[in-house]
């Protein structure tokens, strides 16, 4: 079932329910915010505090980091993360091929809001998949006539039972920036959080997995070479007004990324599609 609606405040999304899953996502931003598996948890994190306001990001799920990755390169008065993840998309096609799988397409096209914000003529199509398993696929064509770069990432929030239970595999003895210091490190072992954390890990196109203590989900990237890892601990949580104090303890973000140097250069014509496929380990 697809059902269009809106929050108490007006913000639309749309709601999907089959056999094998429910999810919620966000015309703003083709934001993926909600997704659970029948019979199990949520599989996405969503903070308690995210404002579902026009313009301001959603705090969980799955952020569409597009056409640069944190802040500008150049210019730090345009939005961090780019404009895709707080700019209308439409939805293109629904499909139910069966009922357990649900397909969303949905589209951003360059406008003069966009070409105001980065010069380029683009096409930009979401498609996700609401399955046994969730599938995120986010496919960038050059319409212009001048080749772009692009740097994005699927900026995959996961709700975790306590964060110092929690473990990363997949990444050992890979290079990473290390944003808090500015260093480029190599990853010994398994990840484990206990401080701030983030982390852009390069040349990697590794399928990851996060351990909890009852839980383990399958991270599966494609069109990916980089992947970052995000926990704010508790003082950037405090200062961030749609995150509880607290909420590091329960979430950490891995995410399916073009980052650093692993932007994408587009001649115009060209496509690259940046896609994760999302799993719980049963
Ligand atoms: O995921 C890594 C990161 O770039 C962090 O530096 C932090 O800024 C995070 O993204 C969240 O960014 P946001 O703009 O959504 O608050």
């Amino acid at each position: 079932m697809i059902t269009n609606k809106q929050t108490p405040t007006g913000f639309e999304y749309i709601e999907i329910q089959n056999k094998s899953a429910t999810a919620q996502i966000a015309l703003q931003g083709g934001h993926l915010f909600h997704y659970q598996q029948t019979r199990k948890k949520p599989l996405l994190w969503l903070s308690e505090k995210s404002m579902f306001e026009t313009g301001k990001a959603i705090r969980g799920g799955i952020p569409l980091c597009w056409p640069w990755f944190g802040k500008h390169p150049t210019d730090t008065d345009l939005p961090q993360h780019g404009f895709a993840r707080i700019s209308p998309f439409e939805l293109l096609e629904s499909n139910e091929p069966n009922e357990h799988t649900t397909e969303l397409l949905l589209q951003l096209q360059s406008s003069t809001q966009t070409l105001a914000l980065w010069p380029y003529q683009f096409q930009l199509r979401l498609r996700i998949t609401i399955g046994p398993r969730l599938t995120v696929a986010l496919t960038t064509r050059n319409c212009d006539t001048e080749s772009f770069s692009i740097t994005s990432a699927l900026h995959s929030y996961f709700p975790v039972s306590y964060i110092s239970y929690a473990s990363v595999e997949g990444l050992d003895q890979t290079m990473y920036w290390d944003a808090l210091t500015g260093e480029t490190k190599t990853q010994q072992g398994t990840i484990r959080i206990s401080g701030e954390v983030d982390r852009v890990y390069e040349k990697t196109t590794n399928p990851l997995l996060l351990l909890d203590r009852e839980r383990t989900f399958q991270i599966i990237p494609e069109g990916s070479a980089s992947a970052v890892v995000w926990n704010p601990w508790k003082e950037k949580s405090m200062k961030m007004a749609d995150m509880e104090d607290d909420a590091y303890n329960s979430m950490l973000c891995i995410e399916t990324a073009n980052a650093r140097e692993d932007a994408r250069r587009l001649a115009p014509g060209e496509e690259h599609t940046l896609q994760v496929t999302i799993n719980e380990s049963d």
